[in-house]
């Protein structure tokens, strides 16, 4: 029996540009994205490293490495090149004719792609596409030639299925259309905001690097079930649930992860969709504790940062099952596997200590004589456990800071979480 290799996946070999910017994070970088293609349906193909001391405008690199690479791939047809960096519109095209008019595509491209495969939701559709189209209109010089030589596959995708156009005069009449589109569902999102605001349910927000587990656990949270998979970028439109802590209603919202290096544009196309995220009233910073979490917490808190978050947050470390010694991750922060459901309990106290200025934990006691009294203010409370006695019930519950002033004479004692 022979082994045979699915010719209809594209190839894509890696150039690594190390530079002095990425002198100690390049190999992970390489790592990134080698998933990166495998995210993107395609097949790695090699690498190819190169020491950058001084830029070649014209192509970044040096015309030797591209020599190199040409006599490698000779007589290989249809082997894409990942530029493994954000290339100028220029040097797309100037490194494609150095390689015999081979397909090049930049990091920047190949995470748009994934994108296009992953966005669901029609709000999602529209912001990845304009993305897409944005990078894309300087690249195509002429009416579209550069693209349409490109041929299909990875960094010709639209969000759907959908092939992206390549006439320049179409794009831009496609751009205003899919920014007034935008600007209008923005609009009815901020409605939802205000009337979610309303209802007093404070906000969690998954965040962090992707492929962490954020979906995982808010699966195991609130019993839903989101997309998990072992690729990056799996989630990209946010989805909220609602789930309780002790009776207390909170609504958990899932995010796009974060990668570092990730361009700039990409972050300003889902700045609105991270709206909710961004205003939680606390984040959950979710992170690999078998990975690389300090670079993970870094590039997260910087991104959000970027966006003017400034909610307070907790660290969690999952994929917690694989670390014998659990004392070696950061001491502030709480170490779960949403897999294996492990450590759920303590990440659930965390986060209600999180929320302790806010709530008053606590016992009160209601003579009969004024029930009355007590059941005009029932609603605002949570009952945890409740008693009657000979003169009296007894309650343990949980009041909201602001109403606790209006059950005084009820409480007899002010418990700590
Ligand atoms: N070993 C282990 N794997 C986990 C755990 N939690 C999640 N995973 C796996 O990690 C991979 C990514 O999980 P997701 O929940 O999709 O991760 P995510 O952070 O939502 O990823 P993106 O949406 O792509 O950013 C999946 O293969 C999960 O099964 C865990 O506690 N332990
Ligand atoms: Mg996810």
């Amino acid at each position: 029996m022979y082994e045979t290799i699915d010719t209809t996946l594209e190839k894509i070999y890696i150039i690594q540009p190390i530079t002095r910017e990425n002198a100690d994070k390049y190999r992970i970088l390489q790592e990134e994205a080698v998933s990166l293609i495998e995210s993107a349906g395609a097949l790695y193909a090699g690498t190819t490293y190169q020491n950058i001391r001084e830029i070649n405008a014209a192509t970044f690199v040096g015309e030797g490495k591209l020599r190199e690479i040409n006599e490698l791939l000779y007589g290989l047809d249809g082997i894409t090149i990942l530029f493994n960096g954000e290339l100028s519109p220029s040097q797309t095209l100037n490194i494609s004719a150095a390689l015999g008019d081979r397909k090049v595509i930049d990091r920047t491209t190949l995470i748009l792609d994934i994108f296009a495969k992953n966005a669901r939701s029609s709000e999602g559709k529209l912001q990845v596409e304009l993305a897409q189209l944005k990078y894309m209109y300087p690249r195509l010089k002429g009416k579209g030639e550069a693209l349409s030589r490109l041929g299909g596959g990875v960094g010709t995708r639209g969000p759907g299925e959908t092939k992206l156009e390549t006439d320049r005069r179409y794009i831009r009449g496609r751009l205003k259309y899919l920014e007034s589109r935008l600007k209008e569902t923005e609009k009815r999102r901020g409605l939802q905001t205000s009337r979610r605001k309303k209802t007093n349910v404070k906000t969690i927000a998954l965040v962090g690097y992707t492929n962490t587990g954020k979906s995982t656990l808010m699966n195991l949270l609130t019993g839903s079930s989101v997309y998990v998979k072992n690729e990056l970028f799996a989630t990209l439109d946010p989805t909220a649930r609602q789930f309780e802590i002790e009776g207390i209603p909170f609504l958990l919202v899932d995010t796009v992860g974060f990668l570092q290096d990730l361009p700039h544009n990409l972050i300003e196309a889902f700045k609105s969709t991270l709206e909710s995220a961004l205003h939680c009233d606390l984040a959950l910073v979710v992170c690999d504790a078998t990975g690389e979490y300090d670079m993970q917490m870094q590039t997260t808190l910087n991104t959000l940062n970027e966006m003017n978050f400034s909610s307070p947050y907790l660290l969690v470390m999952n994929k917690s099952e694989n670390i014998p010694d659990l004392s070696v991750l950061p001491y502030d922060s709480v170490a779960i596997s949403a897999k294996e459901n492990k450590g759920i309990d303590t990440l659930k106290r965390e986060i209600l200590r999180k929320f302790k200025d806010e709530f008053l934990f606590c016992e009160l006691f209601v003579p009969y004589e004024k029930m009355s009294i007590y059941n005009g203010l029932k609603h605002l409370l949570t009952e945890r456990k409740s008693e009657y006695t000979d003169d009296g019930q007894t309650i343990d519950g949980i009041i909201p800071a602001r109403y606790a002033e209006q059950f005084t004479e009820f409480i007899i004692k002010r418990n700590t979480i």
